[in-house]
């Protein structure tokens, strides 16, 4: 995911493009064709904030903040392919962006329609949600905002709600995308089954029409109806309240309320009836009419901004018939099992909101299984007109309009005779104009609306005088497709060419876990639509659904730096404020009272923010790389502790040492796996009998032999590691552990210890390329870089012959364990019997056994045989 360009690389940065480089490098030493991008989400409003602050054009500080992070990113050796480099501010991406949505004009995708915008009155201008505060205030003027209705540009993404859905499960296999992330794109979505009711209206004294319907997924409650509710914003609503000033009264009261409020207005003088009410076996008490209200938690845009309550089995509606109803009973329809089916009222129950068994509440259906009962009363009530099945999204269109400066103009031109005619191709980019003094005097609103010369033009159709859009797309829009341009990123004709997006789709995308749902969601609908024109090659029918951008994805967790807390009263500790003179106690200075430790998210008010350049410059970069691996999980919170990194440090100078040692050796060795074959077996077994000499060879048989046989295990998990990303942890880990062996088993052959020592570089070369590169000279000094010359490792085949050739041996005497001692390997050929006495006798052939278990000690051979 590439990143926004702030003006500050941050340690989250630092930690993902490290996670994508080591991913890349390590495909790339496989052999594998590897594109690793980079570039800049760039459009959008804290560029345009800035603007206003300082005084300058957003694209001017936009720039200078590039080129500051790209030097901050090229320090820490990624593999980007800067040839490949795009921002999306720049004309040359945007065109194609305006493309794209001119696309999905013609497709019918794109369409204008009233919405509701936040407006501040004092500046005049539509905010963003992130400029209104938690209050409804505007961040700039202060003014309360209000609610406007404004003409805004939707994409139509609810076309495509189905197949985004249905193919969140083909991401699911194999763990391709995180279960989280697909169970939040499945809420998001939000498909659910249920079915339309009619509720007939009785009102007196006013013309409302026949019935106000509801969306429930439970029809099989309708027995237990006992209200009906409507969103502020329902028509029947709005007709009302012109007649009733109380409501209207009522109704001014409800903006700015918290959404679970269970605020509700009584409606006089109307009505509803159960429709079932008309069915000869319904209970009485379904029977009587309904009393129908306005409330605050019944959604003006879900559903039909209507629902039935009922209180006894819906947590919500319970809440509000208890606040609005204080004696009424609530009326239970079901129950947990066929038992409890006689319950009918209870004043105090806990909604039972799950599915059962009907009880005598529902007439005919008592007894019945809830799902099975509300299946038939909607078959019913369908033949009877009153209801119709049908499926509800959660998910709305995508409002890509901004009324903004900062972002690809909407390429759309409005004329009197025409209409809205879309830019002609040959017409794109269109460019954004140059507004400068509209920042050096900081004013309020769209530049974009004042600019003569960029408003007027003429109508591509009639050539008539026209107007331009002047909104610019969400930078959503933007990154809804960049991934895909980077397969051809100076394509001055086409988004990309159909050619290039055979490299398409993406093999791995790493990002943050924050963008979960509305980027991936937004990405996934563009390329499904792409998949349908000619630029993506057009899938197999059987395939035609699955076109999915990204075919891994990979989140990493946040990095969370170190704070000191006075326990006293819970304040941040500034660095000054904190004695680190022994750093595993720090104290506060002003009390002398230890500190409290705790990992925050990193932010300027609790001081523990870590400058990346810094700790680069101060550590070196591939200890860093290492280090951030090092401390957790890929997908884990990693808390930043600086001291930490000592250990990585001492596992690359050991390894160093190592390395110029074994420089001096020759270059060239017999291949381990030949060597370990030609190796004639020891005929001696290792007892009393052996010299001196001999004893040092069965050492060093034996080091070598698990030297080269941990190296070829080693092989195999870290590739394992590599393969999953998730555990880099564990790469790194289990490098340290094979140095250790490396320095551990000094008498093992130099031509195997040579081996090992360049296995290991080849095993880091993607987290260290650096040192790996510096350490593979050293070895190899005329080979070249390692990342040319070098491939990964693979198992050698050797494994079966590593067998150590001695084994521990635990011994018991008459079931007690009373040691172990190092035999050799009995030969596989012996079983039974055989093999027991022969065991018995290599231990006594030892010089150890002997003297334990032989005539002196617990004398085997007369024990009792177990
Ligand atoms: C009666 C009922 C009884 C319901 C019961 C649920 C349980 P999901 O699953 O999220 O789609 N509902 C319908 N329209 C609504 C609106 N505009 N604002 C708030 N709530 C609304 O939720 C569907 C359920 O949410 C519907 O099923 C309806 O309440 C409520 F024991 O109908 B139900
Ligand atoms: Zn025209």
């Amino acid at each position: 995911m590439f990143p926004y360009p702030s003006g500050t690389l941050h340690l989250g940065h630092l930690r993902v493009y490290t996670i994508a480089d080591v991913v890349a490098r390590y495909h790339t030493l496989k052999g594998d064709k590897v594109m690793l991008p980079m570039g800049w989400d760039a459009f959008g409003l804290p560029a345009e904030n800035a603007a206003l602050e300082r005084g300058v054009p957003p694209g001017g500080w936009t720039k200078t903040n590039i080129a500051k992070m790209k030097s901050q990113l090229d320090v820490m050796n990624g593999s980007w392919d800067w040839s490949r480099e795009l921002a999306t501010c720049d004309p040359e991406f945007y065109k194609h962006t305006q493309k794209l949505f001119l696309m999905l004009h013609e497709a019918g995708l794109a369409y204008q329609a009233e919405a509701e915008v936040n407006y501040d009155p004092i500046d005049k201008t539509v905010l963003a949600n992130e400029q209104v505060d938690a209050n409804g205030f505007s961040w700039r003027s202060g003014a309360k905002v209000e609610k406007k209705k404004l003409k805004q540009w939707f994409f139509r993404i609810s076309e495509y709600s189905e197949d985004l859905l249905k193919d969140l499960d083909s991401l699911a296999k194999d763990g391709a995308w995180p279960e989280h992330v697909i169970s939040q794109q499945k809420n998001w979505l939000g498909k659910s089954t249920g079915a339309l009711v009619k509720f007939p209206i009785m009102a007196i004294g006013h013309d409302i029409g026949a019935a106000i319907e509801v969306f429930t997924t439970r029809p099989d409650t309708l027995f237990g109806v006992q209200y009906i509710a409507l969103a502020s914003s329902h028509p029947v609503v709005a007709q009302l309240a012109k007649k009733d000033p109380e409501l209207q009264a009522f109704l001014d009261t409800l903006p700015g309320l918290p959404p679970d409020s269970k605020v509700g207005y009584l409606l006089p003088h109307i009505r509803g009836v159960n429709p079932l009410a008309y069915h000869d076996d319904t209970p009485d008490a379904t029977k009587e009419s309904l009393p129908i209200y306005v409330a605050s938690y019944v959604l003006g845009d879900y559903g039909e901004g209507a629902v039935m309550g009922v209180p006894g089995h819906d947590t919500r509606d319970h809440a509000f018939w208890r606040k609005h109803t204080a004696e009424q009973p609530v009326r239970i329809v079901l129950a947990a099992s066929e038992d409890e089916s006689t319950t009918t009222f209870d004043n105090e129950p806990e909604p039972f909101v799950h599915h059962g068994y009907m009880t005598e509440h529902s007439g005919v259906f008592k007894g019945k299984h809830s799902k099975e009962a509300g299946e038939m009363m909607i078959r019913m009530l369908e033949a009877a007109g009153l209801a119709t099945p049908t499926t509800k999204w959660r998910l709305r269109d995508w409002l890509i309009s901004r009324q903004r400066y900062w972002g690809a103009p909407i390429p759309i031109v409005h004329c009197d005779s025409c209409g809205s005619v879309p830019v002609p191709d040959e017409q794109l980019p269109v460019l954004l104009p140059e507004v400068d003094n509209h920042w050096a005097q900081g004013k309020a609103g769209n530049p974009l609306e004042s600019t003569p010369d960029f408003v007027k033009t003429e109508c591509p159709k009639c050539n008539g005088p026209a107007r331009r859009d002047t909104d610019t797309m969400d930078t959503f829009v933007d990154s809804s497709w960049y991934y895909a341009r980077f397969a051809d990123p100076h394509n001055s004709n086409q988004l990309f060419s159909p050619e290039a997006a055979k490299s398409l789709p993406v093999d791995i995308y790493i990002g943050g876990v924050e963008h979960a749902i509305l980027h991936l969601l937004y990405a996934r609908f563009i390329y499904k639509f792409l998949a349908t024109t000619s630029l993506l090659p057009q899938p197999s029918e059987s395939e035609a659904l699955s076109a999915e951008p990204f075919k891994r994805l990979i989140t990493q967790g946040m990095v969370h730096g170190k704070t000191y807390i006075d326990p006293e009263n819970g304040k941040f500790l500034k660095p000054d404020e904190v004695d680190l003179s022994d750093p595993l106690a720090p104290r506060v200075v002003a009390t002398g009272e230890p500190a409290t430790i705790a990992f925050e998210k990193m932010s300027k008010s609790k001081y523990n923010g870590v400058d990346p350049t810094e700790f680069t410059s101060k550590y070196g970069v591939d200890p860093t790389r290492a280090h951030l691996l090092f401390q957790a999980p890929v997908a884990d919170v990693l808390n930043w502790d600086e001291s930490k990194i000592s250990g990585v440090t001492r596992w690359l100078q050991k390894l160093h040492d190592q390395v110029v040692a074994l420089a001096k050796s020759p270059e060239e060795s017999l291949p381990a796996k030949e060597y370990f074959a030609a190796r004639p077996p020891l005929s001696a077994s290792k007892s009393k009998k052996l010299s001196a000499a001999e004893k040092e060879e069965v050492l060093k048989r034996d080091s070598e032999t698990a030297l080269w046989r941990e190296t070829q295990k080693k092989i195999e998990s870290i590739t394992r590691s590599y393969e999953k990303i998730y555990p880099l942890n564990v790469v790194v880990s289990d490098l340290m552990t094979l140095t250790n062996e490396l320095v551990q088993y000094k008498t093992a052959d130099e031509g195997i210890r040579r081996q090992t020592a360049d296995t290991i570089i080849r095993l880091m070369a993607p987290i260290t390329p650096a040192f790996a590169e510096e350490c593979w000279s050293l070895l190899h000094p005329s080979k070249g870089s390692i990342f040319e010359s070098a491939s990964f490792p693979v198992p050698d085949g050797s494994l079966s012959m590593l067998k150590a050739e001695f084994i521990n041996c635990a011994v018991q005497v008459n079931g007690k364990l009373r040691g172990t001692v190092t035999i050799p390997r009995p030969s596989s050929g012996l079983k039974g019997d055989a093999l027991r006495d022969w065991i018995v006798n290599a231990i006594l052939e030892t010089e150890d056994g002997e003297s334990r278990f032989g005539e002196g000690g617990y004398n085997v051979r007369s024990a009792r045989r177990t």
